[in-house]
């Protein structure tokens, strides 16, 4: 394993002398461990006997990872089993330093004051797991489980979580029956309706509005790639969050219709895909809202690399769904808002204007199909690309939409190179961030924790296949 070889030595040391440990528990307060990366999963102290405890697990399922060699998930129990967070992803090849020197790890942890700043080294080198104090006053402990139902633990939440979306899709992850799914369609329109205009035949805001007691949990475009939203669903409490009413879900648009790789007129995961989005509007009425990308629509203009994709869905849905089918997603679209405004985010699907706007143009938005077009369209300014937006039109369209403090902006649409699914800061605009679901091996999301901006991105796992793996082997009845 190459890439292995390129980590900067941090711990060769430890790589020297770490003594192998293979069972039991035992202080390490500065010393360094080699561990196995399999037969066990590991609970950790950060400030000895009674210091903070956070859980190692394996995971087995990654695109990139096998049985020998998983990649592993460090947890705070406390949250991860509740919240959206709460973990790290610790990648064969990779290290990481855990402490308080990382604001992301103090939150995402809950680390207490008698956790140092650099408390320990945790480093996965392919055969082998290494952990290092780092001669902390207050010392480290280990405890290794190798007991069948701790090593699995992980492995056995995830498959129950997976089971819960499947009662939500109510059964197999295969597209619905046309009768079943218009139904399901016609449900999540009126909640949607009901959510936001309970008592109008008008056309549902442009803009709504979120408000502080729920935290948002932000999807970029997922082109109909369904393992990306299992594994965000089912990585962390995300759907124990929804079920509570603690989070609102929130789709950036751009669900459907295949990305490059696959034969991009081929649309059935894409009807799956929004079978299951709405499925999850009617699970968590009003926590799951869906902002209007410029893939949701039929159009003919909607194509890539000349093959119409917006053509192709229309017929995908007449043909396997009916006419009334296409009719009621042309309706649940028109219906779909382009802003969300949450006190600590704001978010479109793909840019802000790039023309003034005044209060009463925002309004009435839906009057202007020009303004409508620049939000689901347009992308970051590049030498390139003259007509894009730059740091001055984020500034005032967060100006414009209000707030006494300017919440960071967050789109999706446009992503910035072919191996990520997050970027922060992206043009150097401070609190602007791209987010896009839509790449087959990395998954990434924005969510709040304490109040404070947090965003992952991790490998996707094959779950579908996983699933549909499990209920071939499962024995006759
Ligand atoms: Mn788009």
């Amino acid at each position: 394993m190459k890439f292995i070889k390129k980590i900067k030595r941090l711990l060769s040391n430890c790589h020297d002398n770490g003594e192998l440990v293979t069972h039991g528990e035992r202080d390490f307060t500065a010393t360094c461990l080699r561990l196995p990366v399999s037969g066990a999963a590991y609970i950790f102290r950060l400030g000895g006997q009674n210091g903070k405890i956070l859980h190692l697990y394996p995971l087995t399922a990654d695109t990139d990872a096998t049985p020998t060699h998983p990649s592993w998930i460090l947890i705070d129990p406390e949250r991860f089993f509740n919240e959206m967070g709460g973990f790290i992803r610790i990648e064969a090849g990779t290290q990481q330093v855990i402490g308080r020197h990382s604001e992301e790890q103090r939150i995402a942890f809950q680390l207490p004051p008698w956790v140092a700043n650099r408390h320990i080294i945790l480093e996965h080198e392919g055969d082998h797991l290494f952990v290092q104090d780092l001669k902390t006053d207050t010392g480290s402990h280990l405890t290794i489980l190798q007991d069948k139902p701790s090593i699995e633990r992980m492995a056995i939440w995830r498959n129950a979580r997976l089971e819960q979306i499947q009662q939500i899709h109510g059964g197999p992850l295969l597209p619905l029956a046309p009768d079943e799914a218009l139904d399901r369609l016609q449900r999540a329109h009126r909640i949607l309706r009901d959510t936001w205009m309970p008592d109008s035949d008008q056309p549902a805001p442009a803009i709504v509005y979120l408000s502080a007691q729920s935290i948002p949990i932000l999807i970029g475009d997922l082109h109909e790639h369904i393992d990306n939203l299992l594994t965000l669903l089912t990585t962390g409490g995300c759907l124990h969050a929804l079920q509570r009413g603690h989070a609102k879900l929130i789709f950036l648009g751009d669900a459907v219709h295949p990305d490059e790789g696959k034969n991009l007129a081929e649309m059935t995961d894409s009807l799956l895909m929004m079978d299951l989005i709405f499925s999850l509007m009617i699970q968590f009425p009003g926590r799951v809202l869906y902002i209007r990308g410029n893939h949701d629509s039929c159009d003919e203009e909607i194509s890539k690399q000349g093959i119409s994709q917006g053509k192709a869905w229309q017929t995908t849905l007449v043909r396997s769904r009916g006419e009334v089918y296409h009719q009621a997603m042309m309706a649940f679209y028109q219906d779909l808002p382009y802003i969300a405004i949450h006190p600590w985010v704001v978010a479109c699907h793909a840019a802000p204007f790039v023309v003034k706007v005044n209060r009463e143009m925002l309004a009435t938005l839906r009057n202007y199909p020009g303004l409508l077009r620049q939000l689901i369209w347009n992308r970051i300014h590049r030498p390139n690309r003259p007509g894009g937006y730059r740091a001055r039109d984020v500034r005032l369209f967060l100006q414009t939409l209000g707030g006494p403090v300017e919440p960071p902006l967050v789109v999706g649409h446009t992503p910035l190179d072919d191996h990520h699914t997050l970027w922060m800061n992206v043009g150097g605009i401070d609190n602007h961030h791209i987010l896009y679901g839509g790449y087959a091996k990395r998954i990434g999301w924005i969510t709040f924790l304490d109040g404070v901006l947090t965003a992952q991105e991790y490998p996707v796992q094959p779950l579908l296949k996983q699933i549909a793996g499990r209920q071939e082997t499962l024995p006759d009845a």
